[in-house]
């Protein structure tokens, strides 16, 4: 069905002024003052006086079937619900396992992710998770990149974390080598995304590999790098070089970041003042546990990450004098650029994956996925169009 959205004030993240987006699963055309009456074909015609249109969001690190579990079984978190994504605006999710890669299985995560397509997300996964040699589907990185089609990269790969499997250099070295390899075989990104924890060796690992080896930067995706202002500060200094680190946004339930972490919202701000906004992206820990450990390491308590925390963060970016169409850019763009998708930008040919914000108070009030409505309250349908 090709439908006409009009009237919206259109963020492609560039703000385009007032226009029209036509679109099926893609975007057709993106123009002012469209007449679908001269259409030689059925539309459906919306009217979003009001509103502004932005690009589907993309949430880079999802614990889509849950996670958790550091203070034993009951502490395991429950899974994604689609309508957290939807009325969040979260049209692209990447799903993944971490600490707990025995109870949580990979192949529950493949059949959740298909789960989220069938009903209208876009969704993939990486394999692994937080262990070291990783957890796969066929025994091999580089098979389960070619071989299972929703598989994108290895993720999340625990380091500088008291909870990790310790790596060697090596180890992880032939993990990014496999998921590069991988990745050109099967036309994916390749990306290994690494859980980054609070240990003194940061991403070393990381800086050694673009030193000492012939693999670009681009397969190296380190989350939670705001974890602390050092942390972020080395992460900076990675993203000079070239590569893209990503924060974990912040949760809305608390107004202050966790004890010691960073501020995602400074964060975004220091690297925008840094000319580095385009190497940052934000994602939500969604479902995945927040455990807090004390100072002998012994486990005091956890909360549950939420996919809402994507918008809260760049919503609380906006309040705080970042203009809208940069501040979008951390999950759209940029998100769409490691990946590799023909997402985050309304404009013509890439997926109409589109979020409608009420322009006063920035709430979400309709989303598209792949050019279906999944959520449609702000919208008035025209049946009659008086022009
Ligand atoms: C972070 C996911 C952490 C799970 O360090 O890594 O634990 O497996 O569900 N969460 N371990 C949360 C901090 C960034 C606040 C995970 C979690
Ligand atoms: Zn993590």
């Amino acid at each position: 069905m090709i439908r006409v959205i009009k009237n919206a004030k259109i963020f492609a993240p560039k703000y385009v002024g007032k226009a029209d987006a036509v679109f099926d699963n893609k975007i057709i055309h993106i123009g002012k003052d469209i007449n679908p009456f001269f259409f030689p074909f059925e539309v459906e015609i919306y009217d979003a006086s009001g509103l502004l249109l932005l690009p589907g969001l993309i949430d880079p690190h999802v614990h889509i079937t849950g996670g958790g579990g550091e203070g034993g079984f009951e502490t395991r978190t429950p899974e994604l619900k689609i309508s957290d994504c939807i009325k969040n605006g979260i049209t692209t999710v990447i799903g993944c396992l971490g600490t707990d890669g025995v109870s949580r299985s990979l192949e529950n995560l493949y059949a959740k992710a298909k789960a989220l397509e069938n009903e209208g997300l876009n969704a993939f996964i990486y394999t692994g998770s937080y262990r070291v040699p990783p957890v796969t589907f066929t025994g091999s990185v580089m098979r389960d990149m070619v071989l299972i089609d929703k598989v994108i990269g290895v993720g999340e790969i625990a380091i500088s974390d008291h909870r990790s499997s310790q790596p060697t250099f090596e180890e992880i070295l032939r993990i990014v080598a496999d998921a590069r390899v991988g990745g050109m075989i099967s036309g994916k990104p390749g990306i290994v995304n690494f859980h980054v924890g609070a240990g003194r060796e940061g991403i070393n690992y990381l800086f050694e590999i673009i030193r000492n080896t012939e693999i670009p930067v681009q397969h190296l995706y380190p989350t939670h790098m705001n974890r602390s202002k050092w942390l972020f500060e080395q992460g900076l200094e990675f993203a000079s070089k070239g590569g893209v680190i990503d924060l974990t946004a912040l949760q809305p339930k608390y107004d202050e970041p966790c004890k010691g972490e960073f501020n995602t919202v400074d964060a975004i701000f220091k690297a925008y003042e840094n000319k580095l906004l385009r190497n940052i992206t934000i994602s939500s820990d969604g479902q995945g546990s927040l455990p807090k450990f004390d100072e002998k390491g012994d486990f005091v308590g956890l909360d549950v990450g939420s996919v809402s925390s994507v918008w809260h963060t760049i919503r609380k970016v906006v309040e705080k004098g970042l203009p809208l169409e940069e501040a979008i850019q951390v999950s759209t763009v940029n998100p769409a650029k490691v990946f590799k998708l023909n997402k985050g930008k309304v404009e013509r040919g890439y997926d109409a994956d589109l979020v409608l914000v009420n322009e006063e108070n920035l709430e979400i009030v309709s989303v598209v996925s792949k050019g279906e409505f999944l959520m449609k309250d702000g919208v008035l349908k025209n049946l009659n169009f008086e022009f």
